[in-house]
């Protein structure tokens, strides 16, 4: 059994409300859950994070297995789709190489869930690499139309930690397809790949995936899985001190800290894409 796994096992136990096993939808995709609710893109793990359904991006579709494991969530508002891709257990980092190709995420959205075999307007990749003195070190795949169309919808927060790295995500969905309906129950096409290298070469070493374990999606949509846009999580409403365990032993809710914020490196791409960067 994979650590990712006894982890998850033990989060579900112990917060059984929060995690759900995956599903198949109707299409044959595999599900997961968005919760309703309004991160902040900061690199600091909000506590709604919490009430958020663990998932995994394990399945080895390229290269040489080297252990890499990771866990991500998905949230959702009126507008956006929130992604945290933590932990990504991966601490030997190469940056070297294009996009896909070093160390980084990749994410696949099929927006209006349409399952094509080829991309159309509604599909499309961002590819971001590991590098903190290129943070415009991103690439785009899909339709010509779909690419230029994603650039400047989306804000990324890059943590590496002693475990490796986090990704705190925010995608601007119904900007990157108004058709989208941000609303609950509303399904969206999704997979997540997680790159590697483990040496200074210009291949990368491994690529991992959520749904596509054959490393087709690149080529076809169809075999992305679902995010389900769920509730927003039940909250206990008693009240609790600043910072102080809720009645129920809950934690109460911490804002942000606006000087890890400021102190963040915050570089404006020319497209209007922001990719932050703390250590
Ligand atoms: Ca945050
Ligand atoms: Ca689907
Ligand atoms: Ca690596």
């Amino acid at each position: 059994m994979k650590k990712n796994l006894v982890l998850s096992t033990v989060l579900c136990a112990l917060v059984a409300s929060a995690c759900t096993a995956n599903v198949m939808a109707a299409d044959g995709n595999i599900t997961a859950e968005a919760i309703k609710g309004t991160p902040v893109i900061d690199g600091v793990v909000d506590d709604i994070w919490a009430s958020a359904s663990t998932n995994t991006a394990n399945a080895l579709k390229d290269g040489t297995d080297e252990g890499i494991t990771t866990q991500w969530k998905a949230m959702w508002d009126d507008d956006k789709l929130y992604l945290l891709i933590a932990v990504v257990n991966d601490t030997a980092h190469f940056f070297n190489g294009a996009q896909s190709w070093g160390d980084g995420c990749e994410l696949y959205f099929d927006a209006l869930n349409n399952d094509p075999t080829d991309y159309t307007s509604d599909d499309g990749v961002v590819q971001i690499g590991w590098d903190a003195e290129t943070p415009t070190d991103t690439a785009y795949k899909g339709t010509d139309a779909a690419q230029a169309n994603i650039v400047g919808k989306y804000q990324v927060c890059a943590v590496e930690n002693a475990d490796g790295y986090l990704y705190e995500i925010a995608v601007d969905l119904d900007a990157f397809c108004p058709d989208v309906v941000m609303a609950e129950g509303t399904v969206i096409g999704f997979d997540i790949q997680i790159n590697s290298k483990s040496d200074d070469s210009e291949s990368r070493t491994s690529a991992y995936g959520w749904a596509d374990a054959a490393n087709v999606g690149w080529q076809d949509p169809s075999v992305f899985g679902d995010i389900l846009l769920a509730a927003a999580p039940v909250v206990d409403e008693a009240p609790a001190e600043d910072g102080a365990p809720a009645a129920d032993g809950a934690e109460a809710p911490v804002t942000a800290d606006a000087g890890i914020v400021a102190a963040a490196a915050v570089m404006a791409m020319a497209a209007g894409v922001v990719l932050t960067k703390k250590k």
